[in-house]
């Protein structure tokens, strides 16, 4: 087997002082905060698409990357293979995640197709096996074929919905096999651009029906892991179905699946959605759907999903305060669907970003732990709301209390409600000191 990383030597943990630029000075695997290990608690997988298949193009020009496996026959995916848990074993990352096209070309047929992703599985198994790396998730390419062009899911033709259907049994099974620990189903295409061509109403019930044949199948073959849906606002489509938290929850509810199903928030689709990420997070656990996140910035100016490693460390703290405050990661992890820029040519260059990546994210825990032991950001939380511990409170929010009977307490007590600061500036001033 030829080395892709040649001369790279693993990663390890070197302390904030090392001047080796190819080394942890955050990310300490084994280093405990808040009873937990700082590796369980952030749980990194590296994408197996863009570190693997993207080959540098924009829409003004191709292909920038030359790699060895760029070609559509198994020997290449076998190299790919190698290169990609080369890259995870030198970095030690515990997970990785995968589309099926990403891993094996596409047949004549979807047999043949399919065929090829369990035979890739099957190295991946032995490559587990050797390198102790794990799959966070597997997922279907439902989206790149021109056959999806106008959705999957959601396309006007029954054979397309079938198609993938039979598609994501494969991925779903295949995922099973390798024990991940959770499916992802990112809405593609599932979307529109002109009402005058879509029908909304039956696309969405296409879609409801799709998610719930899935839900029925993990059952089915007794998958343990999650069903995630990964929420964007657009692009590909005007449109997406998916647009964000709150909507993939109104589906949810709608289809019945509230349940059954929960999201995968990515950084930079929260941005295009107009919320921040750390909105998203805390909607997720409010409403119980707080599922895995795909790590991954956008540039603010752009406007477009430019997937590029996180790097701003009081962004990513906060983040992460929200995520292990609300009970951190179950069955889900920090995935790096993460792109290099088209000029970021060498195998190093691979390194470099996810380095960064991590120490950024360890960096972050470790404030973010730090902001939960002390415990100020909370105390504040807690007295904004003390007021509601009261007895005629409680019982108001309990609907113990009619509306009739709540403008009476208004007027036996005399109450007349004094405003209260809300305490931004000190509350944020705080935040700086732990970073
Ligand atoms: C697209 C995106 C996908 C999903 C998996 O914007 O984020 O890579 O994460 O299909
Ligand atoms: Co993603």
């Amino acid at each position: 087997m030829t080395r892709f990383f040649q001369d790279c030597e693993p990663v390890r943990y070197r302390g904030p002082d090392c001047s080796d630029s190819l080394a942890y000075r955050w990310y300490d695997p084994d280093r405990i905060l808040l009873g937990r290990r700082m590796e369980d608690h952030l749980r990194f997988a590296v994408c197996y698409w863009h570190s693997f298949v993207w080959q540098g193009n924009d829409p003004f020009g191709g292909q920038t990357f030359e790699r060895p496996w760029f070609g559509d026959g198994m020997s290449h995916a076998r190299q790919k293979a190698d290169a990609a848990f080369q890259l995870f074993e030198l970095l030690g990352a515990p997970f990785f995640c995968f589309h099926d096209r990403d891993i094996a070309p596409e047949g004549d047929s979807l047999a043949e197709s399919n065929r090829n992703v369990r035979e890739m599985a099957e190295l991946f198994a032995t490559r587990m096996e050797s390198t102790g790396t794990r799959l966070l998730w597997g997922t279907a390419n439902l989206f790149s074929h021109r056959r999806y062009m106008a959705g999957a899911a959601t396309n006007p033709d029954p054979d397309v919905f079938a198609y993938a259907a039979a598609q994501v049994k494969n991925v779903l099974e295949v995922t099973h096999e390798l024990g991940g620990a959770n499916y992802v189903l990112w809405g593609g295409r599932e979307g529109y651009e002109t009402l005058l061509n879509t029908d909304l109403r039956r696309e969405l019930d296409q879609m409801g029906r799709f998610l719930n044949l899935v839900v029925e199948h993990k059952h089915k073959i007794g998958f343990g892991g999650t069903i995630l849906i990964e929420p964007k606002p657009q692009e590909p489509t005007k449109h997406q179905y998916d647009f964000d938290v709150a909507t993939v929850y109104a589906f949810l509810k709608r289809y019945g699946l509230e349940d059954e199903v929960k999201v995968n928030i990515e950084v930079g689709h929260a941005v295009l959605a107009g919320h921040a990420f750390e909105h998203e997070i805390a909607l997720a656990q409010a409403l119980g759907i707080f599922g895995s996140v795909d790590m991954n910035r956008n540039d603010y100016q752009s406007g477009w999903d430019t997937d590029q490693f996180p790097n701003n460390v009081p962004e990513v703290a906060l983040a992460l305060y929200f995520i292990v405050k609300g009970g951190g990661f179950t069955s889900g992890g920090l995935n790096f669907d993460t792109k290099l820029r088209r000029q970021s040519l060498d195998p190093e260059d691979l390194l470099h970003g996810h380095v960064g990546a991590m120490d950024c994210c360890a960096r972050g825990l470790i404030a973010a732990a730090a902001m939960i032991e002390d415990g100020s950001l909370q105390i504040e939380l807690d007295s904004r709301y003390a007021g509601w511990g009261s007895a005629p409170a409680k019982a108001m929010l309990a609907g113990d209390l009619s509306l009739e009977q709540i403008a009476d307490w208004v007027e036996e007590a005399g109450l007349n409600p004094q405003p209260r600061s809300g305490r931004q500036e000190y509350l944020e001033n705080l935040v700086n000191r732990y970073l």
